[in-house]
């Protein structure tokens, strides 16, 4: 077994290329975790946590997430070493929640047993694909006039399939408008949780008249019956984001023939693992799945990437080029987008991009480095 010799635990604010409004607020700037895992013979992991300055998607945020690093999970890895992922999360489990704190340290620990391993990541989990399809994922905008024009760039730049953020107030509008301007694009809705079960007959008129081809947890984490009512007799897919956190909530909502196909960030679900084997429960029930992302910079973009290489992701992920999200990215090569609404999948070992140090130095607000104390 290989120890841990040292581990970063940075926090870095970025501001995005365009501010991204959702249901449950706007985000200008994005602050987050990044952690550096460097064991004994010398290689390091790197992993992205999604969590958020403020317990908005879920209840966790940026310093829930240090809190559990630093008091669980660094410890774990003192005591056990760099441990292989799936051991890591079977231990990780004793202790209740934090998934997005837990994904961080797992994603951290498959780049650095790929790299010991000389493989790439998406090698490692079991893929073989070179390309994944990618959509993107539009915030609310200020009018529909400038969403109109708005979709219209992404789709210029060669995005083939879109995802608005919508809520109370802002859907029959907008989506009709681009149903008109756009008739063939591929066209989905995600509305966190923002609506109430007395809208479901209303979401279902709109999605069906404007041939919405997918609607994203438009009810509350907890509403599974009331996603199940919107299920019925749908002509659309009625996905499910924040209600599923693990394989007990998969099987429940499945159960209840509460979604027709399903999100999966390894942030929301504990890491690549679990979020693998949510993907595959998916397939074997014959609901697609997609990965989703947290507008994550390329270190968390490449573990999402490698992700949606695995056979059972087979709808376009809300995985964009760097340069909708942050520019410059924090890596290198950035994430650009290719033939056919794609991104290629890197080869190279472990995340298979290389962290620009001069542009992370600039975004770096708080840096804390641990080492193993040797008895
Ligand atoms: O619900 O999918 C979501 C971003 C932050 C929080 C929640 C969500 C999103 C997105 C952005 O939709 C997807 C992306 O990273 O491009
Ligand atoms: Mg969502």
């Amino acid at each position: 077994m290989v120890q841990v010799r040292r581990v970063q635990l940075d926090e870095l604010e970025m501001p995005l290329v365009e501010p991204f409004e959702t249901s449950f607020g706007v985000e200008r700037r994005r602050r987050f975790l990044v952690l550096r895992i460097e064991s004994e013979d010398g290689e390091t992991g790197l992993g992205e946590c999604v969590a958020t300055r403020d317990p908005l998607y879920s209840s966790e945020s940026v310093a829930t997430a240090r809190w559990m690093i630093e008091t669980y999970l660094l410890p774990l890895l003192w005591r056990e070493g760099a441990l292989a992922p799936p051991i890591f999360r079977a231990r990780a489990q004793a202790w209740r929640g934090h998934p997005m704190a837990k994904a961080a340290v797992e994603m951290a620990l498959w780049d650095l047993w790929a790299r010991r391993h000389r493989q790439s990541l998406a090698h490692a989990l079991g893929s073989r694909r070179r390309r994944v399809e990618v959509g993107v994922s539009v915030g609310i905008q200020p009018s529909v006039p400038t969403l109109v024009r708005r979709v219209g760039d992404y789709l210029a730049d060669g995005y083939r399939r879109i995802k608005i953020k919508v809520r109370p107030g802002w859907d029959e509008r907008p989506v009709a408008a681009l149903r008109r301007e756009f008739p063939d694009i591929r066209l989905w809705v995600d509305a966190n949780q923002a609506y109430p079960a007395s809208a479901v007959a209303a979401i279902r008129r709109w999605a069906t008249r404007y041939a919405v081809e997918q609607v994203e947890q438009p009810f509350p984490e907890h509403a599974l019956a009331t996603h199940a009512q919107l299920v019925r007799g749908a002509r659309f897919r009625a996905c499910l984001d924040e209600s599923i956190t693990d394989l007990a909530t998969l099987e429940a909502a499945i159960g209840m023939q509460a979604l027709t196909s399903l999100n999966v960030k390894a942030g929301r679900v504990g890491g690549l693992g679990a979020g693998r084997e949510l993907g595959e429960r998916a397939a074997r029930a014959r609901l697609p799945a997609w990965v989703g992302g947290m507008l994550e910079t390329g270190i968390g973009r490449a573990h999402n990437v490698a992700l949606a290489s695995l056979s059972p992701f087979t709808f376009p992920a809300d995985l964009s080029a760097s340069d909708r999200y942050y520019q410059p990215d924090l890596v290198e090569p950035a994430f650009e987008l290719g033939p056919g609404s794609t991104l290629s999948v890197p080869s190279g070992r472990g995340i298979g991009v290389d962290v620009v140090e001069s542009i992370y130095r600039r975004h770096l607000r708080r840096h804390r480095e641990f080492r193993r104390k040797t008895a």
